[in-house]
């Protein structure tokens, strides 16, 4: 299959991203932590006991660089262990132990992986238990593969393909590895690509494209969950959990509650946010009838259309491509306990919002080329830029 990357297309596409925006310098990387003061002032301690109700507003934080990487783009930890691991781009995850990087990577697979903008290295998860380490990456012909290494004492073995997809178009490859509080492994997949999804992957249930797949990853290659929604649908693929999704470029599940927070990037004016109730499998996103609440193209759904709980315009104030975070439950930061952080690639600014309120975003701060967050096991939240700096979001002084 030929691979077409079809630029020009002037979409909210990462790539486009990546590529308009890499000229911008990382002057701040140099200087002292890139600091950014909130729009508003901090939270009183008595607004911050419960957090995320009305009427409370975000507190201070600090993004303290306290890693520099290639290109990071995915942010995992491992049961029982401190270390981050964090994905370049370039195709290396590497190790992080206490700020320091280890010299030797983890797994080196930069001479396997494409280099578009929206390919490489993407995504990585470690099984509950921590036996075993899953990568989502594209290969040279651009084609998506989730690969499971088995891994102990540091050392990733065993290296065996769990699912491979081919992939139209070079763009919207989504790439979100993470397992949710059911123990399944859940991946995301974006519609194949170009603009507009040509291929109307988004709604057709005969393809993985466009969707959130959900599989029990330890089988031969896999196994398919029983109580996954279309497991009885006749031309549904049965690992689909959730479709109508145009590049769910990342997305997270909130530690305490369990729901699924989506960050969908948008065509030509919106960016949005979708959230999934835990277990709440089937849902339909909408795309590419609707971009994020407006409607993109005529005809019917085959079920009822989920509407995002947050929505942006593209290309205002230099918005592009919106990066989902985590729902903060950490300790150290009072005050954004119950929080959900999201911002944006291009325009680098960092909003957090009440999970139980997510249209009451406030500006928290901002990272030049955002790419990603990443959460540790105290539910620390991290805040990856392109450019290279992993920051740490601490209490402002
Ligand atoms: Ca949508």
């Amino acid at each position: 299959m030929t691979i077409s990357y079809r630029t020009g297309l002037g979409l909210a596409l990462l790539s486009a991203a990546l590529v308009a925006c890499s000229s911008g310098t990382p002057t701040e990387a140099a200087s002292p932590p890139a600091v950014t003061s909130a729009a508003t002032p901090a939270a009183t301690p008595a607004d911050t006991a419960s957090g995320g109700s009305a009427g409370e507003t975000a507190p201070r934080v600090r993004f303290t660089e306290f890693a520099r990487l290639e290109k990071p783009v995915a942010m995992a930890v491992r049961k029982g262990d401190r270390t981050l691991y964090i994905v370049e781009q370039t195709g290396r995850l590497r190790a992080v132990t206490d700020g320091k990087v280890a010299q030797e990577p983890v797994v080196d697979l930069s001479a396997e992986v494409s280099g578009g903008n929206e390919q490489g290295l993407l995504g990585v998860a470690f099984h509950p238990g921590g036996d075993f380490l899953y990568l989502d990456w594209t290969d040279r012909d651009g084609h998506t593969h989730v690969t499971e290494w088995a891994f102990k004492d540091g050392k990733a073995t065993g290296r065996r393909d769990v699912l491979t997809q081919e992939q139209p178009y070079a763009n919207h490859n989504g790439g979100q590895l993470a397992f949710g509080p059911d123990g399944y492994l859940y991946i995301a997949f974006g519609d194949g690509g170009s603009g507009g999804d040509p291929q109307g992957n988004g709604q057709n249930l005969n393809t993985w494209l466009g969707k959130i797949l959900r599989i029990d990853p330890r089988g031969t290659p896999y196994k398919v969950p029983g109580d996954n929604p279309f497991v009885a649908t006749n031309g549904a693929k049965p690992e689909i959990w959730a479709y109508g999704l145009r590049n769910p470029w990342r997305f997270t599940f909130d530690s305490e509650t369990g729901n699924m927070w989506i960050g969908d990037v948008g065509q030509n004016a919106w960016e949005e946010v979708d959230v999934q109730p835990r277990g709440k499998g089937g849902q339909n996103y909408g795309w590419n009838i609707k971009e994020a609440t407006h409607r993109f193209r005529d005809g019917d759904a085959t079920g009822d259309l989920v509407d995002p709980v947050i929505e942006y315009p593209l290309h205002e104030g230099g918005n592009c491509s919106v990066i989902a975070g985590y729902v903060y439950r950490g300790k150290k930061i009072t005050g954004l306990e119950g929080r959900f952080l999201y911002g944006d690639f291009c325009a680098g600014w960092i909003r957090s919002a009440p999970a139980g309120e997510p249209e009451r975003a406030e500006n928290l701060g901002e990272v030049k080329q955002l790419s990603s967050f990443g959460q540790d096991h105290d539910g620390e939240l991290y805040a990856l830029s392109l450019d290279g700096p992993v920051y740490r979001i601490e209490v402002a002084p």
